[in-house]
């Protein structure tokens, strides 16, 4: 479902980067804490960061806690969310809101937030005046896809995706446990939950759960072995109903509509699926359709595209054998646009000029043309668009 890695800039919904490039489960034994806090543990760290602010701030605010993730928060956004929301109010005995920023697509998202119950705000209606501090999950200040407000100190972020640029940022944060090793930003919350002892209820823990689950792919991708014990720990201690509900929601009757759609769009050639579908009503849809195809015998990489809220949204699939999705999705863009992407998973968005179809089409055109290209290099192909083969229908 979601991606890991080396974000450059913003990444579709689902492509959402969740850990960094490069590592196997095996590269990742070597540390199971975040890098030493002047050498204190960090919840203790934490908590100095999280005093001060309250300290510093004017009493009506003081040591009230706006908790923040990127744009349309997947699962580990939201599990991570939960599991601060918990330690700062049962481990710190200071109050937060958790604000999100951006529609939840998803089915599995959905019924994340539905099943669960959530208490999220939205942070177009928060006002920062309430609070006194900033606390960031499974994003960073610098990223493109994540909004911080300006007038409101960022206190503590909490990450395992790489740094776009290092030093670049023009904040200091005081509590800052970036750990690129880890599969999950939620296992960065188990652990600190853990350390300070703080009883993990039902729905948080599945919560959590479910963050490690879905950005480690149940363990079998970028998983390091704290992933592993909250993975353990937190399905003990979850709703296990509640857990497979949420792995298998109802899904909407517009959701056969997408199908049908990415259906009559879609044409193979060779080992590739590509699937761009034009307006689509629900920008997941891009990523279901690229997990779906990619799924066909014969299928070894998918690029399926739509057009949503001006934007084009692109994701880009590889199966095991066939290798990095990344560098294929920087090909099939051509310096269009922006990316991210780790592994067999990208994702990429380009912004519309208006939201016309002829201004739809030609973009298609291009990405069809830059994916045929890839072939046709392999097969000495010219690549040009009218001369590429039609491709195949997958629905006859
Ligand atoms: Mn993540």
């Amino acid at each position: 479902m979601t991606d890991s890695a080396q974000r450059t800039t913003a990444p579709g919904p689902t492509d959402v980067p969740a850990g960094d490039s490069g590592h196997s489960a095996s590269d990742d034994v070597k540390r199971d804490g975040p890098k030493p806090f002047d050498g204190l543990p960090p919840v203790e760290h934490l908590g100095r960061a999280l005093r001060a602010a309250a300290e510093s701030a004017d009493p009506e605010v003081s040591g009230s806690f706006l908790i923040l993730t990127h744009r349309g928060p997947d699962p580990d956004a939201l599990g991570a969310c939960e599991g601060l929301r918990l330690l700062i109010e049962k481990g710190f005995a200071f109050r937060c809101v958790v604000a999100t920023h951006g529609r939840v697509h998803r089915a599995e998202n959905v019924a994340l937030l539905r099943t669960l119950d959530l208490n999220l705000e939205d942070y177009e209606g928060i006002d920062f005046g309430r609070f006194c501090g900033v606390l960031l999950v499974d994003t960073q200040p610098t990223f493109r896809h994540t909004v911080v407000p300006t007038e409101l100190p960022v206190i503590a972020v909490f990450d395992h995706h790489r740094s776009p640029q290092a030093g670049s940022l023009e904040r200091t944060i005081p509590h800052e446990d970036v750990r690129t090793d880890l599969g999950a930003t939620s296992s960065i919350l188990f652990e600190y939950l853990r350390d300070m002892e703080v009883p993990i209820d039902e729905t948080t823990a599945s919560a959590l759960f479910c963050g490690v689950r879905y950005d480690t792919a149940d363990l079998s991708r970028n998983a390091s072995p704290l992933d592993e014990e909250a993975y353990l720990s937190l399905f003990g201690k979850g709703d296990r109903q509640l857990i497979a509900s949420i792995d298998k929601p109802p899904l909407p009757r517009s959701y056969y509509r997408h199908v049908s759609q990415g259906l009559s769009k879609a044409r193979q050639h060779g080992p590739l699926v590509i699937a761009l579908m034009g307006n689509v009503e629900n920008p997941e849809h891009v990523a279901e359709m690229a997990d779906f195809f990619l799924r066909m015998k014969g299928c070894s990489w998918v690029v399926a595209g739509g057009a949503f809220e001006g934007e084009y949204v692109l994701s880009l699939r590889t199966d095991y054998a066939f290798g990095k999705a990344y560098p294929l999705m920087e090909r099939v863009l051509a310096g269009e646009g922006s990316f991210g992407g780790h592994g067999h998973i990208a994702g990429g968005r380009i912004k519309l000029e208006n939201d016309g179809m002829s201004i739809v089409k030609s973009v298609e055109r291009r990405i069809r043309k830059n994916a045929l290209s890839v072939i046709s290099t392999a097969s000495g192909d010219d690549g040009e668009p009218s001369n590429a083969p039609e491709g195949k229908r997958l629905d006859e």
